[in-house]
C-alpha cells in the first residue's frame, strides 16, 4: 500500500511509538522557530532545561510581533532573545527583517524536513513540502534541546485540486472554500494534503497562503508536494541545493477526500467573527467599508504585493477608507522599493507599515467603533483587532485593494483583464539582518541581557491526590486563545511577566475572572466544544496556572491548547455526555476524588461529583504514557527536569 506524503515524512522522523492513526507518536525535529511574543517564555524554559547549545539542524528566533515599543518591555525582550540566541546556537532575525513564517519560507525552510514553531501559523512551511507544525513554547524548547515532539498520529485528508484559478480569484479563496466546507474544527487530528493537477498552477507563495491558513481548520498541519515549482522558488532564493522532489505515492490511501475545482471558485470573504463564516463577495454586496489592511503571514509575499500595486496604480484610496500595507519581509519590501511598486502604493495613499505582524495581532491600526475592516489576514475573532465592536472580514489582497479604491466591498473581477504576475528569477538576497550565533568557543562568554519585566516561570506542583474546587468560569463553544489570553498593544508587552499578564486572562468574557479565580485559590473552568482554538500561545495555559486553575472541563479541545494545558500541569477533561455541560453552573463545587491514584493507574474514565447539585458526571481524561507522567509531575518542565536527572 502506498504512502501519503505526510506519512513518508513522519515515518522518516519517527523516534517513538507506531504509525497508528489516533495514537501518540514522537518525531525528530530538524528545525525550530520562535517569535518574540512566545519566544521569551520559550527561551526561559530552554534555559531552565540547562542545555548549552541547540541540538537541531537549524533554530531561528524571529522578532516580528511585539514591534510597537511604547515602553521598555518589548525592547528588553528583543535584547534578551537576541542574547539567548547568540549564546545557545540560534540564528536571530532582527526586528525589521520580517514576519517569521514569510522569512522562514524564503531563507530557511527545506522540503521533507520537520519544523515546529511557537506560533500556530508555522504550517506555512507546508507550502514547500515540510511537515511544519505550530506548538507551545515549551514543546519548542524541548525540541531545541534534542527532545522529540509528540503529536497524535494524524488522519490524512486529500484535497484534490483540479482546474486553474480564474483571473482575480486567489489562493486565499481556495483556503476560504476549504474553511467553508470543513469549519474551524473540521481539521482537528488531521493533516491536509494537497494533490492533483491544479497544484501545478499554484506558485509557492500561493501554496503557502493555503497551508498558513489551514491553521484555522484546527488541523495539525497542511502540506503541498515539492515539485519543479518548489525548485524554481528555492533557486530564485539561491537555495536550489536544498530542494528534493517529494510527493505521495500514486496508490496512497487517504482517510477523507475533497475535490476543489479551482476554475469554479470566486472571490470569497470570511465574515465576522469566525474564519469559517464564509460568503462570496457577490453575496455580501457593496457594503461601505472603513478600513483595509494588507499584510500578515497569510498574504504579504512579493506576488501579493505586486498584485496590490497593480490595482492601486494611478488611483487614490477612497476618502472614507484607511489603507495600510505591511510587506511580509525585508526582502519583499526591498524589492518593492527597487521595482517601483512601493512608490505606486505611496502615491495611491497607502500607509506603509514595517514588515511585521502589526494590525493582525492588534499592534496598532485598530478600526473605528463598529468599523468595517477588510483584512488579508487569517483570523477575525471578536476583539482581536483591538476594537471590540470592529467588524473584520478576511479577504484576498485582490479584494482588499479593489475595495480600498471604491470604498465599498468590491469584486476584483470588475477590474477587467488580469495581467500575468510572475515571480522573479532571482529574489534580492541580503541576510544582513540575521545575526549568526556565537561559535562554540565564544558562546560561554556571551552575557544574557535580562530586563526587569522578565519574570520567572510560574510555580508548579505535582498533581494533587484529589481535586475539590469551585467553577470559576463557565463559557460556551469555540472559545479562542484570544478570549483566554487577549493580545494587542497593551497586553502583549506582558508576555514575559505571567503574574502581570494573568490580570487580563478571560477579561474579554468576564472582567472579574482574574480576581475571582485568585480569591478562590484553586478552581476549574467549564467550556463547550473546540475550546482553545486559534493561537499556540502557552500564556493561555500559564495564566490560568498562575490563577490556580486545576482542571478544564469541556466538550472538546483544540489540539495545541490541550497540549499546552498538559504542559502546564492542568488536567484536560472532556464530558462523556455533552448534555452534562448544562448541569454545571458557574460557582458549583466540583470534586475529583483520588484523581492522582486513578491517573497513576492509567484510568481514563473518571467521575466528577458536582457537590452543589449532587450529580455524578462521567468525564474522560485520555492521556498517553508520556502525557500521564507530565500531568503527574506538574507539567512538562518538571517532567523534563526529572527525566534529565
Ligand atoms: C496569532 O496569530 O494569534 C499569534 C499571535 O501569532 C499567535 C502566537 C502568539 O499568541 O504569540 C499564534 O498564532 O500562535
Ligand atoms: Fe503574526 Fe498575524 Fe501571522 Fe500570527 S497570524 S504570526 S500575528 S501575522
Amino acid at each position: 500500500m502506498g504512502l501519503t506524503l505526510t506519512e513518508k515524512i513522519l515515518k522518516a522522523h519517527l523516534v517513538d511509538g507506531e504509525m497508528v492513526k489516533g495514537q501518540e507518536i514522537g518525531i525528530r525535529i530538524d528545525q525550530t522557530l520562535t517569535q518574540d511574543a512566545t519566544g521569551t517564555m520559550a527561551y526561559l524554559e530552554f534555559e531552565a532545561m540547562g542545555v548549552p547549545r541547540v541540538k537541531t539542524e537549524r533554530s531561528v528566533a524571529y522578532i516580528d510581533h511585539n514591534t510597537l515599543q511604547n515602553g521598555f518591555e518589548n525592547a528588553d525582550d528583543h535584547r534578551f532573545i537576541g542574547s539567548v540566541a547568540k549564546k545557545h546556537g540560534i540564528y536571530f532575525s532582527r526586528p525589521g527583517n520580517g514576519i517569521c513564517h514569510q522569512v522562514h519560507l524564503e531563507r530557511f525552510g527545506i522540503p521533507g524536513k520537520t519544523l515546529i514553531g511557537s506560533d500556530s501559523h508555522t504550517p506555512t512551511g507546508g507550502g514547500i513540502g515540510m511537515i511544519a507544525i505550530g506548538a507551545g513554547g515549551l514543546d519548542v524548547a524541548v525540541a531545541m534541546g534534542g527532545g522529540a515532539y509528540y503529536i497524535t498520529c494524524p488522519k490524512v485528508v486529500k484535497v484534490e485540486l483540479t482546474g486553474k484559478l480564474p483571473s482575480w480569484v486567489a489562493a486565499k479563496d481556495v483556503i476560504l472554500e476549504v474553511l467553508k466546507r470543513m469549519s474551524v474544527k473540521g481539521g482537528v487530528g488531521k493533516v491536509i494534503e494537497y494533490c492533483g493537477e491544479g497544484v501545478k498552477t499554484l506558485s509557492v507563495p500561493e501554496r503557502a497562503t493555503i497551508t498558513n491558513m489551514g491553521a484555522e481548520l484546527g488541523a495539525t498541519t497542511s502540506i503541498f508536494p515539492s515539485d519543479e515549482i518548489t525548485r524554481e522558488f528555492l533557486k530564485a532564493q539561491q537555495r536550489e541545493d536544498v530542494w528534493t522532489e517529494l510527493s505521495a505515492d500514486a496508490d496512497a490511501v487517504y482517510d477523507e477526500e475533497i475535490t476543489i475545482n479551482l476554475s469554479e471558485l470566486q472571490p470569497l470573504a470570511a465574515c465576522p467573527h469566525s474564519p469559517d463564516n464564509v460568503k462570496s463577495v457577490q453575496e455580501i454586496g457593496k457594503i461601505k467599508i472603513d478600513q483595509v489592511c494588507i499584510g500578515s503571514c497569510t498574504n504579504s509575499s512579493l506576488l501579493d504585493m505586486l498584485k496590490v500595486a497593480h490595482i492601486l496604480k494611478g488611483r487614490t484610496v477612497h476618502p472614507d477608507v484607511s489603507l495600510s500595507i505591511a510587506p511580509g519581509s525585508k526582502q519583499v519590501l526591498n524589492m518593492l522599493a527597487e521595482n517601483g511598486a512601493l512608490s505606486i502604493m505611496i502615491d495611491a495613499g497607502a500607509r506603509i507599515l514595517e514588515s511585521a505582524c502589526g494590525p493582525c495581532i492588534g499592534m496598532g491600526q485598530s478600526p473605528n467603533s463598529k468599523g468595517i475592516s477588510l483584512r488579508t489576514f487569517n483570523r477575525n475573532f471578536e476583539g482581536r483587532s483591538g476594537t471590540k465592536d470592529g467588524q473584520i472580514y478576511l479577504v484576498s489582497p485582490e479584494v482588499a485593494a479593489a475595495s480600498a479604491i471604491t470604498g465599498v466591498f468590491s469584486d476584483p473581477r470588475d477590474l477587467g483583464d488580469m495581467p500575468e504576475f510572475k515571480l522573479p528569477d532571482v529574489f534580492k538576497i541580503n541576510d544582513n539582518m540575521i545575526t549568526l550565533p556565537a561559535s562554540e568557543e565564544e558562546m560561554d562568554s556571551v552575557e544574557i541581557l535580562r530586563g526587569p519585566n522578565i519574570k520567572p516561570f510560574p510555580e508548579t506542583s505535582p498533581l494533587d491526590a484529589s481535586i475539590d474546587a469551585g467553577v470559576s468560569l463557565k463559557v460556551g463553544d469555540n472559545i479562542t486563545t484570544d478570549h483566554i489570553m487577549p493580545a494587542g498593544a497593551k497586553i502583549l508587552p506582558l508576555r514575559s511577566n505571567i503574574p502581570a499578564i494573568s490580570q487580563h486572562c478571560f477579561t474579554i468574557c468576564d472582567e472579574q475572572f482574574p480576581t475571582r479565580a485568585k480569591e478562590m485559590g484553586k478552581s476549574i473552568i467549564v467550556g463547550g466544544s473546540n475550546y482553545g482554538q486559534g493561537s499556540s500561545r502557552e500564556h493561555a495555559a500559564l495564566a490560568p496556572l498562575y490563577l490556580g486553575i486545576k482542571a478544564v472541563l469541556v466538550k472538546s479541545f483544540a489540539r495545541i491548547h490541550r497540549a499546552n494545558l498538559i504542559n502546564a500541569g492542568i488536567l484536560p477533561l472532556t464530558f462523556v455526555n455533552e448534555a452534562d455541560y448544562d448541569t454545571i453552573s458557574q460557582g458549583d463545587q466540583l470534586v475529583l476524588d483520588n484523581v492522582r491514584a486513578d491517573i497513576e493507574a492509567g484510568k481514563s474514565e473518571l467521575t466528577v461529583v458536582n457537590k452543589t447539585t449532587g450529580k455524578e458526571i462521567p468525564v474522560l481524561c485520555e492521556l498517553s504514557g508520556r502525557t500521564k507522567d507530565i500531568i503527574l509531575a506538574g507539567g512538562l518542565l518538571d517532567y523534563t527536569r526529572e527525566s534529565m536527572k
